[in-house]
């Protein structure tokens, strides 16, 4: 209730200036969360999603092949629908303004691990100097081993999305994704590519290598998004 609606020419009753507080503190929370797709885990009682264990080492999961990019050599496009088309190769990648963020790892396989520490470029930075056009809806990472995974634009708009180099301080290791690969910290492990070469953006949905061989679409694991049937 505004004060032009109160009609009893008193001051604005106590009811009103609360829920006009209520309103402009939601309007607040959309404003900041409006691309948040979930609570973090860390903020969660229960961290582990339904059908999880925890691991304490990293597991490595790949198509048995692992590809070896030095920092030199890689390059990432990022093409598709968007007004700016950028290529990066690591000095331009190293030389942009970088995040941390601790995030769970949740395997669709049923590993968890907790707190891992990640560096690198967040996706909202990305986002900011591409600028997805209007039709932009979805994104299919393009990986050097050929492997490839789709997520939706309002996914890898969350704040918590990385192009990450690091783990726990030190550059990520070959297995795990070398120079960079991508973090998604709210969706099962599959969806953050290791290795990644190509960023494309797309007014239609390309389901990548694991969603057309039965894997959901999505991925949360709180709703335990594992496979599609
Ligand atoms: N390029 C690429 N990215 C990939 C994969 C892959 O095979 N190739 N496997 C996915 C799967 S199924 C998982 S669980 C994680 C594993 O990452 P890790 O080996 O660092 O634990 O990477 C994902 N990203
Ligand atoms: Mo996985």
């Amino acid at each position: 209730m505004r004060d032009d609606d109160n009609k009893s020419g008193e001051p604005q009753s106590l009811l009103g200036q609360i829920k006009d507080r209520l309103i402009a503190s939601k309007e607040k929370t959309a404003e900041q969360g409006r691309h948040i797709t979930g609570t973090p885990d860390r903020e969660r009682a229960d961290r582990l999603p339904p059908g999880q264990h925890l691991v304490e080492k990293w597991p490595v999961l790949d198509l048995g092949i692992q590809p070896d990019i030095p920092r030199e050599s890689w390059k990432l496009t990022i093409d598709g629908a968007v007004e700016n088309p950028l290529e990066w190769d690591w000095q331009t990648f190293a030389a942009q303004p970088q995040t941390s963020y601790v995030s769970d790892i949740h395997c669709v396989t049923t590993w968890s691990r907790y707190d891992n520490r990640w560096d690198g470029v967040s996706a909202r930075h990305l986002l900011d100097l591409v600028k997805p056009l209007p039709e932009a809806r979805h994104l299919i990472f393009h990986s050097y081993d050929g492997y490839t995974t789709n997520v939706k634009l309002e996914v890898f708009q969350d704040s918590d999305v990385l192009l990450a180099h690091s783990w726990e301080g030190a550059p990520l290791t070959p297995e795990h994704g070398a120079p960079v690969r991508v973090i998604i910290p709210k969706w099962y492990f599959w969806k953050s590519a290791k290795w990644i070469k190509r960023i494309e953006f797309s007014a239609v949905d390309k389901p990548g290598f694991w969603e057309v061989r039965g894997y959901n679409n999505e991925g949360d694991p709180w709703n335990e998004d594992r496979y599609s049937m």
